[in-house]
């Protein structure tokens, strides 16, 4: 899939080592190569530069290891208390008859807890439909096709949302889960989860919501009213990204149960562990980015990731303002820290702007030109980058 250029010799790995300083050279150099968020050049990315708290928790908590929580009952319990305030933060009221078994797990990010949430489902129903909206992340696809399950394509409202009357045609005695998306990859959007818990527990059906996104932007702004999250009835599972608006550092997600209980379905035994069982995709468990989730979540608080939040959302609406001056306009108006201004071939605008530096990105449903405004991003870079695009235009 990644050839090696026809003129590279194939690295030697050699026999004796060479000196720390060279290789430390060595990473400088491939360091200097990479793309970095302190740049403020990337615009189409969903991960960010991490908290300082961040960096300096995931290096204290370098061998921990999850996938034997014996050996790190701290870190055992670090992981636990970051699920509880990500609850927390995503409505989840344990005094409620219904909410007791409430729990989940860390793991690496929004693709392994769709797939969680998914292997849990098909083994509880032994169903293998999975309705999700055309707007779902590509990480959906691949769950079902681990799973050997099928999906059922949900088309979109004109405002690209998931059609509720649709979900309800598509039913089926062969349905395992439905699953709605918090935040969409493409434009931010919000499917109408409220609506579709409501469906979905009419008919017995279990619902997992997609929130590696919107779980750390949706509750933190000021003018966002609807019911996206485990306050809404019918929402069994949620997954949410600390590595994405959560300042984590990579890999951090989490899998959120409503009952944690149905974890059981997907236990292995693990006789020489010191847990007697192992319910998780992974095996040996990052654990370095769990310590850097809590760091950056006790040290933010609701209050600093409101700050965060309002900052990017009013880069947003700047960046949106300049567009519209361009004539280009917005997709939706955004939601989120995401957005996306029509354009009928925006490829060759990312590659025209890649070249002058800038990394922006491209949505297909409807095709547009996407920007992710992260916290990495200043209002100054927005006015260089606009400044760049309106040449390339
Ligand atoms: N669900 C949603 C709604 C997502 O947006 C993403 C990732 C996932 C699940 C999967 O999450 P993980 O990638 O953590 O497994 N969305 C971004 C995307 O694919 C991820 C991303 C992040 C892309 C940083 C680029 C980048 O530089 O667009």
């Amino acid at each position: 899939m990644y050839p090696r250029p026809k003129t590279m010799l194939m690295m030697r790995f050699d026999y004796s080592g060479i000196p720390y300083q060279d290789v430390m050279t060595e990473l400088m150099a491939f360091y200097d190569k990479d793309l970095h968020y302190a740049d403020g050049r990337i615009l189409g990315s969903m991960c960010t530069s991490p908290d300082s708290i961040s960096r300096e928790a995931h290096s204290l908590f370098m061998e921990a290891n999850l996938g034997n929580p014996g050996l790190c009952a701290g870190t055992a319990e670090m992981e636990r208390r970051v699920i509880e305030m990500l609850m927390d933060l995503l409505g989840m009221d344990t005094s409620l008859p219904g909410n007791e078994n409430a729990g989940g797990q860390m793991m690496s990010g929004g693709t392994e807890a769709n797939i969680t949430a998914l292997w849990i489902v098909r083994n509880l129903t032994g169903k293998k439909e999975v309705i999700f909206p055309e707007s779902a992340h590509f990480s959906l696809f691949k769950a079902v096709d681990l799973l050997g399950m099928r999906p059922k394509l949900v088309p979109l409202t004109r405002e690209y949302r998931a059609d509720v009357q649709k979900i309800h045609e598509l039913l089926g005695t062969n349905t395992a889960a439905i699953v709605g998306i918090a935040g969409t990859t493409e434009l931010g959007q919000v499917d109408p989860i409220e609506e579709i818990g409501k469906l979905a527990g009419d008919h017995g059906i279990s619902l997992h919501v997609d929130a590696a996104f919107g779980g750390f932007v949706l509750p933190f702004l000021d003018d966002f009213n609807e019911v996206f999250d485990f306050r809404a009835k019918g929402v069994d599972t949620m997954g949410v990204d600390p590595h994405k608006m959560g300042l984590a550092t990579i890999p951090a997600g989490a899998l959120l149960m409503r009952d944690s209980t149905v974890q059981q379905r997907i236990a292995v035994r693990s006789p020489y562990l010191t847990t007697e069982k192992n319910m998780s995709l992974s095996g040996t468990r990052n654990s370095a980015s769990v310590a850097a989730a809590y760091a950056v979540m006790r040290g933010l608080g609701r209050e600093g990731y409101r700050r965060v939040t309002e900052r990017c959302m009013n880069n947003t609406r700047h960046l949106t303002r300049k567009l519209r001056k361009m004539g280009l306009e917005p997709v939706i108006e955004p939601k989120t820290n995401v957005l996306a201004v029509r354009m009928e071939n925006p490829l060759d605008v990312v590659r025209e702007m890649n070249r002058k530096g800038w990394v922006l990105s491209r949505a297909t449903h409807p095709p547009s030109l996407r920007f992710v405004v992260m916290p990495h991003v200043s209002r100054e870079q927005i006015d260089r980058m606009v400044e760049g695009l309106e040449e390339v235009i």
